[in-house]
């Protein structure tokens, strides 16, 4: 064969093989890179997920939390996330004075809700607000000019940081109900119109529950996953009913690399299941006040229990 034939063969392998490697998208860990994002919630609807998050803003020499806003990000494949307007602000609640923690939306006859942890300006202590819109990705507005639960509301514990992290899950019957804290894991109904608490506060003991509740469903089964102990790992507990009794079931998740905090979001999308977390990973400046969302697959045992999350560099491939 002579050699200019070679030459033009072995040109057009190097282009086909380009184009196949473009056409190829894969995840990574964390999934996204150019902000800190932290305390994901991701809320399944109209065959796209919405992942909401905190922000790390926190210089690399400061050793606390810097958040001053919530960010949203949505996804027909959760591996190509599109960046929305923020949506939401610490001073969006004129009651509010700092700390735009964790955070849960999820939507009722249309409209969505959005229970975000701030540091409340006048009753010491942490505190759970409520916000709503017509559209997943906002503008979002506080739906109470108030907030929903304050320190003074909870007494299992002395801290004034238990009434934080707060998850949402309306039940089958329509029932909503809201489960949040910090050490002492709290929860009570919501109203219908998901902005008044139905009835008193409980607790649920749980083995070393630090913060960072989920409720998820699947099949008869009740799942409340937690930050476990401190720096966290995410256990779980599972119940018939949600609300319990809950068997404690074991470690989900462990450590999540250079971050203190863990932070974890269940859903079901596309026929799997995803773990998202945060972890402090992104070199060289990440760690516990500098923490990103990551995706990994979810995977259930027989009878319902879950499997230990195997969390990775290359995350998921494109849901379809
Ligand atoms: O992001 C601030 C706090 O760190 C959250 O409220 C906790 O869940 C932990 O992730």
């Amino acid at each position: 064969m002579k050699t200019t034939t070679k030459l033009y063969r072995h040109r057009w392998s190097i282009f086909f093989f380009y184009l196949l490697t473009s056409l190829y998208v894969q995840g990574q860990n964390p999934v996204i890179t150019h902000k800190y994002t932290a305390d994901p919630a991701a809320l399944v609807h109209n065959d796209s997920v919405y992942l909401y998050t905190g922000h790390d803003e926190a210089d690399k020499d400061f050793h606390f939390y810097d958040m001053k806003e919530w960010l949203v990000f949505s996804s027909s494949d959760m591996v190509n996330w599109k960046e929305h307007k923020v949506p939401l602000k610490v001073k969006d609640f004129s009651w509010a004075k700092a700390d735009a923690w964790a955070s849960q939306v999820i939507e009722r006859n249309g409209k969505f809700y959005w229970y975000v942890t701030v540091t409340h300006a006048t009753v010491p202590g942490k505190a759970i607000g409520v916000a709503v819109s017509d559209s997943p990705t906002g503008p979002f507005k506080d739906a109470l000019g108030k907030a929903l639960v304050t320190n003074d509301m909870t007494k299992a514990t002395d801290i004034s940081w238990d009434d934080l992290d707060p998850t949402v899950f309306i039940d089958d019957d329509g029932q909503a109900y809201l489960y949040w804290g910090n050490t002492a894991c709290y929860y009570t109904r919501l109203k219908e119109n998901m902005t008044e608490l139905d009835g008193p506060v409980h607790t649920v003991d749980l083995p070393n529950f630090t913060e960072a509740p989920w409720i998820h469903k699947r099949g008869d089964w009740y799942y409340l996953s937690y930050a476990y102990e401190f720096p966290e790992k995410i256990a779980y507990a599972m119940s018939r009913s949600i609300t319990g009794p809950w068997e404690y079931k074991g470690i989900l998740n462990e450590v999540a690399g250079n971050s203190n905090t863990n932070h974890q979001s269940i859903i079901h999308f596309k026929g799997k299941d995803y773990f998202i977390y945060h972890n402090g990973s992104i070199p060289t400046d990440g760690g516990s006040f500098r923490r990103s969302v990551c995706i990994d697959y979810l995977y259930y045992n027989e009878g319902g229990t879950m499997k230990r999350v195997i969390m990775t560099s290359e995350g998921i491939d494109p849901a379809d």
